[in-house]
């Protein structure tokens, strides 16, 4: 008798039955997802921010401590890209989800590293900002926010209204700071909670996010990764799907499967 070939599961079909099948779904995105509404990502790919630029000079509260017009310039441009870019299908696709678990008594939580309030835009609400947002600026004695004019701040730096001789910074994350505890707690939780965990648009090398994958799939939760490119979690994921966030997802979920 010939040898019938093996069925090899068709990775979107695989993502399909996990999600149909799932109650709590965690999913952390990165810069990836807001690519294809315009916004750069960090590393990888020609357009990448850090591809000419030292992290170092840009990212840290050193930096901004010893250059703070350089810095408060960089993110002010960040934040008007951000302001000017529009949730693309990718965005749209994961509030459809969370709106579908809603619906089935199940539980979703959006982890995202992202800074620039897309998602919340595209309508989904259970989101964990781990990195901050850079649309909020505050003071950096004080940590009072800032309000801003909705275009290009007058001067770089721009000073505290709070605090004599104190300057607006963004409320981001930069490296060697610690996330707001509030998002840890939350991620935390949701993270020992979930049955699938599934990791959108992120190189996946930044910590503590790049650790929760991990935690999720060491407590049995299954694992999907949906990336342009490969990353260090590609081979240790049950599913590994290779492509555009905006272009994948909604292949996946629209309909959401169930
Ligand atoms: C597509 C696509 C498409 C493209 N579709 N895919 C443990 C081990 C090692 C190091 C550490 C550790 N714990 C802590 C550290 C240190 C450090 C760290 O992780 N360093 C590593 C880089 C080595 N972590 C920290 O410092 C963190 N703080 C901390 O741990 O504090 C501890 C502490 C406790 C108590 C007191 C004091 C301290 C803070 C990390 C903050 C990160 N901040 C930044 C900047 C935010 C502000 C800003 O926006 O400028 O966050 S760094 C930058 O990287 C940004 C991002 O959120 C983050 C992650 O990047 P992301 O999203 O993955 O983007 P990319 O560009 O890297 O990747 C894009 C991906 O998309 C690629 O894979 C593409 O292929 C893909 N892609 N187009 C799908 N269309």
């Amino acid at each position: 008798m010939p040898r019938q070939p093996c069925a090899v599961p068709d990775p979107l079909d695989h993502a399909r039955r996990l999600i149909a099948d799932a109650r709590s779904v965690v999913v952390l995105t990165g810069a990836g997802i807001s690519a294809e509404s315009g916004i750069p990502t960090f590393r990888g790919g020609m357009d990448a921010l850090w591809k000419d630029f030292d992290p170092a000079t840009l990212a840290t509260p050193e930096a901004f401590a010893r250059d703070p017009a350089t810095v408060s310039r960089w993110y002010d441009w960040r934040r008007q890209k951000c302001r000017e870019a529009i949730p693309n299908p990718g965005h749209l696709a994961l509030a459809a989800l969370e709106r579908a678990l809603e619906a089935r008594a199940g539980r979703f939580t959006l982890l995202t590293q992202n800074v620039d309030r897309l998602h919340h835009r595209a309508g989904s609400s259970n989101v964990v900002e781990l990195h901050g947002t850079i649309m909020h600026w505050r003071c950096s004695a004080s940590g009072r926010e800032i309000e801003l004019p909705d275009g290009p701040l007058p001067t770089y730096p721009f000073p505290s209204p709070h605090c004599a001789g104190s300057l607006a910074r963004p409320d981001v994350v930069w490296f060697g700071e610690p996330l707001p505890s509030a998002a840890v707690h939350a991620a935390q939780g949701a993270v020992a909670d979930c049955d699938l965990f599934i990791s959108i648009g992120t190189s996946s090398v930044v910590y503590p996010a790049a650790a929760f994958i991990h935690e999720a799939a060491a407590h049995g939760a299954a694992t999907i990764e949906i990336n342009r490119d490969a990353t260090p979690i590609s081979s240790v994921v049950d599913v590994s799907i290779r492509g555009r966030a905006g272009e994948v997802l909604p292949q996946i979920l629209n309909p959401v499967p169930n």
